[in-house]
């Protein structure tokens, strides 16, 4: 039995009409623990436009709503918190802007350092990846499995799993530890539909 939940991020780019209709429907499939709005090639603009249509959708369903990158975006659309790279903002200065409420996750890639780093300026989670082969984003850093079984036994901070996971693969990452499994094109390239994939990872992971 573990306790390891799905973490959705969007795709990079979509028509928001149908994407709402989707997500609704992925939602529907099974639990999901919250959905990351990660929309790489779009205007502040066209995300804050995208965040106010989907995020009530998630709210609807308790599903915590993220924003990737910007804590600027995060704090002007309401949004539960911001997933940040190690290149974005330093993580106390995020907690400043975005409060004490809020989540804040970071990107640790396959470093411990970086993970114990974030974990001491108050990531609320740490994320590792990339585990399996993905064309989502272009992989810097491979991880093991192992990483997340050394950080589930030794921290309480949440760690969530990222990169290529799909419904094949996320038993791996719920048994070697992962508190969440992030995917993207696992969920919504899945042949069956988004939300027989949620389906099927949640049958998965539990
Ligand atoms: N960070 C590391 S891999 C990745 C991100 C955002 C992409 C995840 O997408 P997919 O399609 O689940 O591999
Ligand atoms: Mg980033």
């Amino acid at each position: 039995m573990s306790d390891t939940r799905l973490y959705l991020i969007t795709p990079s780019s979509f028509n928001l009409d149908e994407f709402s209709i989707i997500l609704k429907d992925a939602l529907d499939g099974g639990d999901v623990a919250s959905v990351q709005l990660r929309m790489k090639e779009s205007s502040d603009e066209d995300i804050i436009k995208a965040a106010q249509v989907l995020m009530p959708i998630c709210h609807a369903k308790d599903v915590a709503f993220i924003i990737n990158d910007s804590v600027d975006i995060a704090v002007k659309t309401g949004a539960d918190g911001v997933h940040i790279g190690q290149e974005d903002m330093p993580i106390k200065e995020a907690r400043e802007i975005i409060g004490a409420d809020k989540i804040i996750g970071v990107t640790c890639k396959d470093s411990k350092h970086l993970a114990m780093t974030a974990g001491e300026q108050g990531a609320d989670y740490v994320a590792f990846g990339t585990f399996y082969p993905t064309t989502t984003k272009i992989t810097t850093t491979v991880a093991s499995p192992k990483i997340l079984n050394w950080w589930q036994e030794v921290f309480e901070i949440p760690c969530v799993a990222i990169g290529g996971i799909n419904t094949e693969n996320a038993a791996e990452m719920a048994k070697a530890g992962a508190d969440f499994v992030a995917i993207c094109s696992g969920v919504w390239d899945y042949p069956e539909g988004p939300a027989a994939a949620v389906k099927k990872i949640n049958e998965e992971i539990s």
